[in-house]
């Protein structure tokens, strides 16, 4: 991949592009986050409609030139629909985020109140952290999953609506490695006359190729991000029923953004594009495949998984039983230098803090990309295990960090 236009210009920009194209081809790319988009992607987010002011809808902008900028929306509108199947796509919000806002905007009031699963639990800044603005705009209580099995209890969080009767109550997750049951949620929404919102950042990829269920249908609102296991341009997306969209395409923009990322919805038509093609199924179900090695292969070397497996992208390790002087910081520093790349993860029950937590969390769609299949994940999973159990051991480290190099080397990134 080269940026021969960035280094006529400014080679030390070029030089750091550069070195991040290389650091995601040598090492693995294990936050459950992350994926590495195609070709087309990249091309199309680096194309020059960064140039273009579109505020407004296609059709309806208020500014003048925005032809091809209607193009691409109205394609990345129809192949999200065709992947998701709503009444109403807006494809504008610049993440996941801003898709989660455009919802707390249109349909809630400050002091209004959100019911959320706890980011220890699973759960994710914009669900209502205090450190977030949903937590400080918003009256909000988490629930939690099962301390015994580490799964969603619907019951209890049904109960707990029926207390706290929320305006709102959110699902989908950034760190929960279960299938989650969309219509017991809707449920319990509907006991309450709240809302539901399903933010599906996470697991957008396997929604739209079936491999999990969707709440599209179900939810009274559906957003994501575009860019985890969906592989498409960066940024997010909400989808609900006709009734909400003036309100929702209102709370994106002048709500809360000003003009769109254009380049960046054109990479979200283009991945949208892939993922309607069928291998693009073949990916989700293989991705899936590959969480289950990865987390049979460390449960094997002794590690606890939350929920004891997982059904998605992801796994979840606690460390505090099988490495209890081993925090999720110390294991990503050192997994690092091995070039496997994840990150420290809170778990339910943390007993640590936020910045050094008791757990990793591995997700296998950047794998996947490039071509891992599931023994190459139980290989990574003895990997890990090699270096979690001997984390200032300077010799694993390198030895490791050159099976990598070979894990690597057997399927390549961005030739
Ligand atoms: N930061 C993302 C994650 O890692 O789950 C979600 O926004």
């Amino acid at each position: 991949m080269d940026h021969e236009h960035v280094r006529d210009v400014d080679p030390a920009v070029a030089d750091a592009l550069e070195g991040e194209v290389d650091r995601q081809r040598e090492s693995l790319q294990m936050i459950a986050s992350e994926n590495h988009v195609s070709r087309a992607v990249i091309d199309a987010q680096g194309s020059a409609l960064t140039n273009k002011y579109a505020e407004g809808y296609p059709g309806e902008r208020y500014y003048g030139g925005c032809e091809y900028a209607d193009e691409v929306e109205e394609l990345a509108i129809d192949r999200a629909t065709e992947l998701f199947g709503p009444e109403h796509v807006n494809v504008q919000p610049h993440s996941g985020t801003q898709a989660n806002q455009a919802v707390y905007f249109a349909m809630l009031e400050p002091g209004d109140k959100i019911l959320s699963l706890d980011l220890n639990h699973g759960g994710h800044l914009s669900h209502g952290h205090p450190a977030n603005f949903v937590g400080q705009l918003y009256d909000v209580e988490q629930y939690e999953v099962d301390p015994e099995t580490g799964y969603l209890d619907y019951e209890g969080l049904a109960e707990q609506a029926a207390e706290f009767e929320p305006d709102i109550i959110v699902s989908g997750y950034s760190a929960y490695p279960r299938e989650v049951e969309w219509e017991r949620i809707q449920e319990a929404a509907d006991d309450v006359g709240a809302y539901h919102l399903a933010d599906i950042a996470h697991i957008t990829g396997l929604v739209a190729a079936d491999v999990h269920g969707s709440p599209v249908g179900t939810a009274d609102f559906v957003t994501g991000s575009t860019h985890k296991t969906i592989r498409a341009g960066r940024g997010g997306i909400v989808m609900c029923d006709e009734e909400y969209a003036d309100d929702i395409d209102a709370a994106v923009f002048p709500g809360g953004q000003g003009g769109p990322l254009m380049h960046n919805v054109a990479g979200k038509a283009v991945g949208f594009k892939e993922a309607l093609e069928s291998e693009f199924e073949e990916y989700a179900s293989q991705t899936v495949a590959n969480a289950k090695a990865l987390g049979e292969g460390l449960s094997e070397h002794g590690f606890s998984l939350v929920s004891g497996g997982t059904d998605n992208h992801l796994v979840l390790v606690d460390l505090r039983e099988s490495h209890p002087d081993t925090s999720g910081g110390d294991a990503e520093e050192a997994l690092e230098d091995a070039g496997i790349v994840l990150n420290g993860n809170t778990v339910p029950g943390e007993t640590r803090s936020p910045f050094d937590p008791s757990g990793i969390r591995a997700g296998t769609a950047g794998l996947t990309t490039r071509g891992f299949d599931e023994d190459d994940c139980r290989e990574v999973a003895d990997l890990i295990a090699r270096v979690v159990d001997a984390p200032d051991d300077e010799d694993v480290i390198a030895e490791v960090r050159e099976d990598v190099e070979t894990l690597c080397t057997e399927n390549p990134l961005y030739e």
